[in-house]
Formats: C-alpha cells, structure tokens, sequence
C-alpha cells in the first residue's frame, strides 16, 4: 500500500451545508407507517390468516432512537412521505430546461462553500458531484451545476454510496497533485428520500435529504482564514452483498418491477454493524499512525453518520475511555443518515474551535463496503 504522502500542499479552504427546510421527527414517522400498516394489514387480513402474505409488524419511535441515534431527519417533501396513501415523497418532474432538483440542491450549498472560501466561480477549475444517487445518467449533475455556477474547466458525476464524498475529496486532491485543476468544487447532492422504502419497518427511519459542498485547493491560492491542509488520503474497498440497491436501468430489460421487491436500499444492518466497524476502526488508525500522528490524541473524528452505536464504538477504540461527543461529534441525531454527506456535515458544523495545528480525520464508511478517509490539519491564516 502507498503511504500516501501527499507531494503538493494541497488544503480545504471552505464547505457549505443546505439543509432541507422540512424535519420529520420519529414520532411523525412512525404515525404515518404505522397508519399504513394497520390499514394494510386490514385489507390482506384473509391473506394473512391464510399465510399467504406477511402480516406488517409496528414500528417504534423508542426503538428507532435506542437502534439509531436517529431523533428526526429532513427532507425536501414530507407531505407524501407522510400520507400512508402515498408512503414516498412527491417530487414533481421538471423541464430540460430548469436547474434539476439534485443540481439545485447543490447550487446551494455550493455558494455557500465557495464564499467560505473567498472564491469566485471563475477561481475553480472542476466540478466533482459524488452521491450514493444520482438522478438521472447524463448530462451529469456535475455539468449541470458547473453551467449554473459559471465555471470553467471539466466536471464529472461519481457513485461510490456513503463514500461518494470522501473518495470524491480524494479525486480532487490528486487532480490538484497532478496539476490538471488548481482549485476544484466537490458538491455531494444526497437526495435519499426517493429511494428508501417507507413502507419498510427495518428501513423507512434511516435516511435523510442534505447537500455538503466543499473547496479544495493549492495552499499557494488559498486565502481562507479557515483552512485545513490535508496531510493523506486514503480508500479502501471490499465487495458486500449486505447493503444493497438493485434499482437500475436494466430492469426494463429484465421485465421487471423496477421497484420491486429489493430494488430499493436494504441492508443487513447487523452484519453491516458487525463488519464495517472493526474496518473502519483499524483504517483510520493506520491513516492517522502513517501520517505521523496518534489516534489516541486527535482532538477530532469527523466520522460517517448512520448509526450512534457504530459511531461510539469506533470512537472508543480509537480515543479510549477518552472519547466524546466533543471529539466525534453527532449529527444524525437531527439529520439521520445522509450517505456520503455525514461526515462533511459534522466537519462543517463542528470545527470552529479547533486551533492551528490540530489534527482531525474525515472517514466515511458504509456500502460497497467503501472506507475513504482524510486526514486534516488546521493551518494558520
Ligand atoms: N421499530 C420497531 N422494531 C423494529 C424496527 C422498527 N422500526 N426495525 C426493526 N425492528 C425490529 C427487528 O425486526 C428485530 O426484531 P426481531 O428481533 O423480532 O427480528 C429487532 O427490532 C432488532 O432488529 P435489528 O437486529 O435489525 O436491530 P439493530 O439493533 O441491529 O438495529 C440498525 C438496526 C439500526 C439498522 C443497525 O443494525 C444499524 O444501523 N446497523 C448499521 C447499518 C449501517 O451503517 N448501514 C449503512 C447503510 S447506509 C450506506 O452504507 C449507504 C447507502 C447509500 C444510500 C444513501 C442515500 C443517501
């Protein structure tokens, strides 16, 4: 493995955060499923009592908290998520010629990481989306956003799920390390909502809808009073059936239900649990150990948001009985999991007091498997 040292100064000078202006809470969503199930469990009862179809089991608000972590999640409709009629969003199709949802969603935040960072649109050189999905093939979201904001210079979309913006990240540093881009805008439009079955017990609580943007550029440009030099980067994969989404063009080939049975998110959580987290614990530790640091005495792990558990259990292997919520900090109580936004989101919120020459690690984790990590060091203006 390479040590991934990096050979240019290469730092985050900005990030931006939109938050969708809807929150469900637990109690909400757990109303509208469990409406749902009851009258569903009505209209199949002969089924049921027949064995012919599986009765729906209730969903908690308590368990979902105690699972989780998960407290409330936003979302860009409620309305339909809501309505046990409807159990998924409504997004209404829009024309070729307007700003899709996912471009627009990003737009935003990505204004807002460009101002962070005292940068003109004319000042990037690339445009990098990463997101667990993206809403449609081509053109890319990424083009998209970059004709919206002004910029010029090549964009691209890129899928690697709760890891899109981590590895994303790491594209733009080595675009920089290469020298084919100067400054590059990674924007991580995470719109979950229309892929998570609502009207799955195990599932329907898990995620919610954000957008994280981010600036990455040469020291030598940078003129942010909030900037990070990333001294690593490092990506792991390994290949695992236990989150899946089976949702895809082809099934109109396959002659089947592209919303069947399976083809929307589902996981094997505990499996997921049990895996991922031992991974991900050992990958940061080698990433902070091969930069020159110890994982006991990082100040801050900005870590991948979808479980409290996972999260306190990773933390704890690295910091000990030192671990905190101040040292990992939470978001997914208030945003559930937003894929591949997570770890940016808590980087965004919570970093102000860090001084110059602390060290923090951005690391994501979830399906694929995918592990991507950065490790940061706050510099002096
Ligand atoms: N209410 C009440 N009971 C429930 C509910 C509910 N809502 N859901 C499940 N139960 C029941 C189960 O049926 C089970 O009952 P029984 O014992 O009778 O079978 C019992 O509660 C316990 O269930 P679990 O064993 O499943 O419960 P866990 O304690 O394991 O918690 C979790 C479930 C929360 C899912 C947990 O396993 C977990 O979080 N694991 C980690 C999973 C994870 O991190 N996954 C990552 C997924 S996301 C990702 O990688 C990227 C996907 C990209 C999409 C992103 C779009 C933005």
């Amino acid at each position: 493995m390479s040590d991934n040292k990096l050979p240019h100064s290469v730092v985050i000078s900005g990030t931006g955060l939109w938050t969708p202006p809807h929150s469900i809470s637990n109690e909400e969503l757990v109303e509208a499923y469990n409406r749902f199930a009851e009258q569903f469990n009505t209209e199949h009862a002969a089924a049921i009592e027949a064995g012919e179809v599986a009765a729906k089991p209730l969903s908690s608000a308590e368990f979902i908290e105690k699972a989780s972590g998960i407290k409330s999640r936003y979302v860009v409709s409620p309305e339909g998520i809501l309505d046990p009629q409807r159990m998924r969003p409504f997004l209404p199709e829009r024309a070729d010629d307007e700003l899709c949802l996912q471009a627009e969603m990003g737009v935003t935040a990505a204004k807002d990481a460009l101002a962070a960072a005292g940068k003109k649109p004319g000042d990037i050189d690339a445009v990098i989306v990463g997101a667990s999905y993206l809403q449609r093939a081509y053109p890319a979201i990424a083009i998209e956003i970059q004709d919206a904001l002004g910029i010029d210079g090549f964009a691209f979309d890129m899928e690697v799920a709760c890891s899109s913006a981590t590895f994303a990240l790491q594209r733009a540093v080595d675009a920089i390390c290469s020298g084919s881009a100067g400054a590059v805008l990674v924007v991580n439009p995470e719109l979950a909502s229309p892929q998570i079955d609502f009207t799955d017990r195990d599932s329907h609580f898990i995620f919610g809808d954000v957008a994280v943007a981010t600036v990455v550029e040469r020291r030598e440009t940078c003129t942010s009073s909030d900037a990070w030099e990333i001294l690593g980067t490092r990506a792991k994969t390994v290949f695992s059936n236990n989150i899946r989404s089976n949702f895809g063009y082809t099934a109109r080939a396959a002659d089947v239900d592209p919303f069947g049975d399976g083809k929307l998110f589902r996981q094997n959580g505990r499996k997921v649990f049990k895996e991922v987290c031992p991974m991900a614990a050992a990958h940061i530790e080698e990433h902070v150990r091969d930069t020159g640091g110890e994982p006991a005495e990082l100040p801050r792990y900005w870590l991948h948001q979808a479980n409290i558990n996972m999260n306190n259990l990773i933390a704890k292997k690295l910091m000990g009985d030192a671990a905190s919520a101040e040292r990992a900090p939470v978001v997914l109580d208030r945003y559930a999991n937003t894929g591949c936004a997570g770890s940016v989101i808590a980087f965004h919120l919570h970093r102000e007091d860090l001084q110059p020459g602390d060290r923090g690690v951005i690391c994501s984790f979830g399906a694929g498997y995918s592990i991507g990590s950065l490790v940061v060091e706050k510099i002096r203006a």
